[in-house]
């Protein structure tokens, strides 16, 4: 290794969803923007895959500055690799470099075969993710060995997210790139398909035989990939501690660090304006469910609660499957005790389906319909009743001016009650609100049928399960999907696999309290730090230690009690939650790829450092955002007072929350992993 400059940086961040929405990968490397750039400045440069589609949308094109980049980029250019250097049109504007992965594609072959002999990795011929994921590698350890070639003065950290970005490390440990390299893995492959199976997973994460499980479930290749960038790379991290668990046995390397996902949280000025937006949006929602229950809608909307679960459709790590049979049990409570309220739960999940039913589309244009007439109407009657009265004079005033049965014109009257016969219908309000390609064996419409869970007049639950992502156009809701999370009451992710779950995060960000889990590693990291989360409207659920019996006992206690809560209680709950969102945003979480880059730079160049100890390297060089002081206080106790603290106090907690990103050096780098291990799994 050379000798650089490890006090200013180069840092390279490769992930599969730079300018490219895939997932929840995608919001971690755009939301950290801002406070990445604010660290490195043009010091940094993401890296992705070229999508003609998304670039083009999301992309600004500009030349390269940095003079050895662009010699490099001019040579690749000449052996027929296309490529994208622009800013990325998000807050930070940080510069990218996306790679055509089809412009290489001649060279799979060949490529295949190289990875196969310096890394065994195998791959096999149909597997498009997997080959671009291996010319993704391959393009990328291309730049970034040139680059290091030409670049000698400064150290260069390239830090990969999840395997299909990181192809590239073992080809780096193998050609002695003189790089450090940090890789983040947001869930493991063999995890996630355990879990969506019927394996007891946390049980029995020790005893799997991993390449066997790979094997049987056709994901070998892609399995070594992402064990040879857990191996190989200098630093090796993930998102959560539960994940953290599971790669030690999954992928056979204990990480060194867990780099929690944070958000780019925006405070209000007033603590009142969140809560108006609530009520704003919940009006929206409102609109919607008037046109959806429409000639059934015979429940008060002052006394209805908005439910939601959303997310990629993964059935049961997502915890749909509880979330519905905890519904049910709600919903029998919820008659038996003849409560006055009102619960619509929404499924917001992504599946195949040939675009909206012509029902729910019918029912908001009717609706929209009648909205608009009354409308006319009433302005017709307001201009009539204001001519009558300032033309009277004398007489009965009452039958002059404000006669009733005057005040509506024959017509009117003929339009309002076509308007009103539009709206009878005789089946039950739907339960979903597309054509689904695979209705009979679709799994959420399966259960909802088994439980009958039918939208039924005497259901004090109805259910909308809306297969598609919700976006500002969507003619159903005419909203995006954070509008539409400010509108509800609860968002509900009771799931079985989730390494992190931004869903509760949001929903914890934007002030609407949430249910989680214990298995999740958003979950998990709010348990750590807050005493009591319920208070704050986070609610979590244990999936690791109940039954699934038991946790949707749970779960349907948490939404009863949340339904029998009065409307000043959720109010005050809402001001509670939101006031968890400094704990969540990137200026703080920041802090922990920050001290994984300087472990890697510790690791990867030692005599580089005048000093051995990294609390020095952050006081003299490392810019951040906000400065952390060393050990303090890990707890933000809510104790007796729970949910009863002044600002003051609440303010005082989260000063010493952030205290506990102490500062580390050299000796006890291990032990800081070792301080954070999993005993909540183990105990
Ligand atoms: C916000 C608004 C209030 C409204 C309330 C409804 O707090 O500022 O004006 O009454 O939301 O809360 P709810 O939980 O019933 O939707
Ligand atoms: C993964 O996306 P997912 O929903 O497939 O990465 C996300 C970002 O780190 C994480 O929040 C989520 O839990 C993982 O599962």
């Amino acid at each position: 290794m050379e000798n650089r400059n490890v006090y200013n940086p180069l840092l390279f961040e490769i992930a599969w969803e730079v300018a490219n929405k895939v997932g929840g990968i995608y919001t971690v490397i755009k939301s950290k923007t801002p406070v990445t750039v604010y660290e490195f400045g043009d010091r940094y440069t993401l890296i992705g895959p070229l999508s003609y589609k998304t670039a083009l949308a999301e992309v600004e094109p500009i030349e390269v500055s940095n003079h050895y980049m662009k010699e490099i980029l001019e040579e690749m250019s000449s052996q027929g690799v296309k490529w994208i250097h622009g800013r990325w049109l998000i807050e930070g504007a940080p510069r990218v470099l996306l790679f055509d992965t089809h412009s290489v594609s001649d060279r799979l072959d060949k490529w295949k075969a190289d990875l196969w002999n310096v890394a065994g990795i195998p791959s096999p011929p149909n597997d498009n993710e997997a080959n671009d994921s291996i010319l993704f590698g391959y393009l990328v350890s291309w730049f970034l060995g040139d680059f290091v070639a030409k670049e000698r003065s400064k150290a260069v950290i390239a830090h990969f997210h999840e395997w299909m970005a990181a192809c590239s490390i073992p080809l780096i440990r193998k050609r002695r790139i003189d790089i450090t390299t940090i890789f983040t893995t947001h869930a493991t492959l063999l995890g996630r398909y355990l879990c969506a199976g019927s394996v007891d997973f946390y049980n029995n994460i020790k005893k799997f035989s991993v390449e066997e499980e790979a094997g049987t479930r056709g994901i070998y290749h892609r399995y070594c990939i992402e064990r040879a960038a857990a191996l190989c790379c200098d630093v090796f991290t993930t998102v959560s501690q539960i994940t953290a668990y599971e790669a030690e046995y999954l992928l056979k390397r204990k990480p060194d660090a867990v780099l929690p996902n944070g958000l780019n949280v925006i405070k209000f000025s007033a603590i009142h304006e969140f809560q108006n937006i609530h009520a704003q949006k919940k009006e929206k929602i409102h609109n919607f469910v008037r046109g959806h229950f429409h000639g059934h809608y015979d429940f008060d909307l002052d006394n209805t609660l908005y439910f939601f679960t959303a997310g990629r459709y993964e059935y049961r790590n997502k915890g749909v499957d509880l979330f519905i049979e905890a519904l049910d049990r709600l919903n029998h409570r919820l008659k038996a005790c003849n409560s006055p309220v009102t619960v619509v739960a929404f499924l917001i999940m992504p599946a195949a389906t040939n675009y909206y039913t012509v029902e729910s589309l019918k029912g908001q244009a009717v609706t929209k319909q009648l909205r608009e007439t009354v409308k006319e109407i009433t302005d017709r009657v307001g201009k009539r009743l204001f001519e009558r009265a300032a033309r009277y004079t004398s007489g009965d005033i009452m039958q002059k001016v404000m006669d009733p049965s005057n005040l509506l014109t024959k017509d009117e009257v003929i339009l309002l009650k076509r308007r009103v016969v539009a709206l009878k219908r005789e089946s039950l309000p739907p339960i979903v609100t597309h054509n689904m390609v695979d209705d009979v064996s679709d799994p959420i419409l399966n259960q909802l049928r088994r439980l009958r869970l039918f939208n039924d007049r005497m259901d004090k639950v109805k259910v909308i399960f809306h297969p598609e992502f919700l976006n500002s156009n969507n003619p159903l809701f005419g909203m995006d999907y954070d509008d539409f999370v400010r509108g509800c009451h609860l968002g509900v992710f009771p799931s079985y696999y989730e390494p992190w779950g931004y869903t509760p995060a949001e929903c914890t960000v934007m002030g609407i309290p949430s249910v989680t889990s214990n298995l999740s590693g958003f979950g998990c990291y709010m348990s750590e730090n807050i005493e009591s989360t319920s208070d704050y409207g986070v609610y979590i659920v244990d999936r690791r230690k109940k039954s699934f019996d038991e946790s949707t006992q749970q779960l349907a206690d948490i939404m009863l009690q949340f339904c029998q809560k009065s409307r000043r209680q959720r109010i005050n709950m809402r001001n509670r939650t939101e006031r968890l969102s400094d704990i969540l945003d990137w200026k703080l979480m920041g802090m922990e790829y920050t001290r994984a880059r300087k472990l890697a730079l510790h690791r990867t160049y030692p005599e580089c450092f005048v000093s051995k100890n990294l609390d020095d390297l952050q006081r003299r060089r490392v810019k951040i955002s906000r400065p952390l002081s060393a050990s303090g206080s890990p707890r933000i106790d809510s104790g007796t007072n729970s949910g009863r603290s002044s600002d003051v106090d609440f303010e005082e907690q989260i000063s010493h929350f952030k205290c506990r990103h102490r500062d580390f050096n050299e000796e006890n780098d291990s032990d800081y992993y070792r301080d954070n291990e999993y005993d909540y799994i183990d105990e």
